[in-house]
C-alpha cells in the first residue's frame, strides 16, 4: 500500500516563502516543483508542500485539507476570532513558533495627532486588515470605535479621510513614518508559527510529524547555537564557564605538557558576541575558536 502523504500549506509568495521553504529543507527535504508551481513534491520524505496565499492557511488546515501549515500569528488569530465567530471550536493546533516573521500589530496615528492609551480610540474609526483582532482590543477596553476593514494600502486610509487612524503591521516602522505616522500601542507581537489539523492523523503520518517537528526543534536550536573552543589556566576556569553564555557542561580537556592551562569545548546556545570574546581573553582565556553548528539532535 502507498504510504500516506503529509500536506503542509506554505505561503506561495511573500515574506514567508523563503523562510519557510529554507526551514523545510534545512530539515532535510528535498523537492520538486509541480509544473503548475503551485506544489513542491517530497522526493525523499512523504511530504508535499501546497503554496497558497497565506491568509487562507488557517482554512485550509482547519478544514483537514492540509495537515501543517506555516502561517504568522497575526493571520492565525484573525482566523481564530473569526472562526469562533461562526460557532466553530474545532480549530488548529498550533504547534510551535518559529523564529522569523516578526512583526507587530501596532496603532498608527497621525503625527500631530494626540495618543494617550486606549481611550484615545474613543469614537475614532480605525482601519486596519485585521478588524476582528481589533475589535476585540476595543472591547476589552471597553472603548467604542469603529473599525473599517481595508484589505490592502491601510496607511493611506487617513489621508483619504477614511479613517482616523490605522491598525497594521509594523516591522521597521519606515512605513509608518513615511505616511506622516507613528507607532502608538501594540495590539499583538506576531512570527510565523507552525499548526497542525485539529483531526486526528493516522500513526503512518503522525510519526512523520513527530520527527519534523524534532528537526525543526533541532533547527531552531542550531541557528542559535555556536561551538567554542578555548585554552584557559586552570585557576580562571571558574570564571570563564560562567561567561560561556546557555553552556551546559563544557568539556575540559588537559594540554599536553601544561599544567597550568586546559582546552576547554563548549555548545552555546545563545549568540557569542565580540564582548563575550574580549571578557574571556581578559580572564585568561587565548586561543578562542568559535564555530557554527552544522546539525544537533537533543
Ligand atoms: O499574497 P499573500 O496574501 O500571501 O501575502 P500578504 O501580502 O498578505 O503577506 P506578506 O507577504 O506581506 O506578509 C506575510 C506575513 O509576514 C504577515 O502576515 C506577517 O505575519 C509577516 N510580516 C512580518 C509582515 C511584516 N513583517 C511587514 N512588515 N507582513 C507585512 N508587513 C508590511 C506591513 O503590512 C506594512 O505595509 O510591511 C509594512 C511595514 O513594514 P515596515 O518595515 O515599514 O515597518
Ligand atoms: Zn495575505
Amino acid at each position: 500500500m502507498e504510504q500516506p502523504r503529509i500536506k503542509i500549506a506554505v505561503q506561495k509568495s511573500g515574506r514567508l516563502t523563503d523562510h519557510s521553504m529554507e526551514l523545510l529543507t534545512r530539515c532535510g527535504l528535498s523537492y520538486s516543483r509541480g509544473r503548475d508551481q503551485l506544489i513542491c513534491y517530497g522526493e525523499n520524505m512523504p511530504m508535499d508542500v501546497l503554496l497558497v496565499r497565506d491568509d487562507d492557511i488557517p482554512g485550509l488546515v482547519q478544514e483537514d485539507v492540509c495537515d501543517l501549515g506555516i502561517v504568522g500569528m497575526n493571520v492565525l488569530e484573525e482566523a481564530r476570532l473569526d472562526l469562533q465567530s461562526q460557532g466553530v471550536n474545532n480549530l488548529f493546533n498550533q504547534i510551535r513558533l518559529l523564529d522569523f516573521g516578526h512583526c507587530r500589530l501596532s496603532f498608527g496615528v497621525p503625527v500631530d495627532e494626540a495618543y494617550e492609551g486606549p481611550q484615545s480610540l474613543t469614537g475614532k474609526r480605525i482601519a486596519t486588515s485585521y478588524p476582528r483582532i481589533v475589535g476585540k482590543y476595543l472591547e476589552r477596553h471597553g472603548v467604542p470605535g469603529t473599525v473599517v476593514t481595508f484589505s490592502g494600502a491601510v496607511e493611506l486610509a487617513p489621508r483619504l479621510g477614511k479613517a482616523d487612524l490605522i491598525c497594521d503591521l509594523v516591522s521597521t516602522g519606515a512605513t509608518l513614518k513615511a505616511h506622516s505616522l507613528y507607532e502608538a500601542d501594540t495590539v499583538l507581537e506576531s512570527r510565523a508559527a507552525i499548526i497542525q489539523t485539529p483531526l486526528d492523523v493516522c500513526p503512518e503520518k503522525e510519526a512523520w510529524i513527530q520527527r519534523l517537528l524534532q528537526r525543526i526543534g533541532g533547527v531552531l536550536q542550531v541557528r542559535e547555537s555556536k561551538y567554542i573552543m578555548l585554552h584557559a589556566p586552570r585557576n580562571a576556569l571558574g570564571e570563564v564557564r560562567e561567561l560561556l553564555p546557555g553552556s551546559e557542561a563544557p568539556t575540559i580537556i588537559p594540554l599536553e605538557g601544561r599544567d597550568d592551562k586546559v582546552a576547554v569545548h563548549a555548545v552555546c546556545r545563545e549568540n557569542i558576541f565580540w564582548e563575550t570574546l574580549e571578557d574571556l581573553k581578559e580572564a585568561g582565556a587565548s586561543a578562542i575558536l568559535v564555530i557554527p553548528v552544522e546539525k544537533m539532535l537533543a
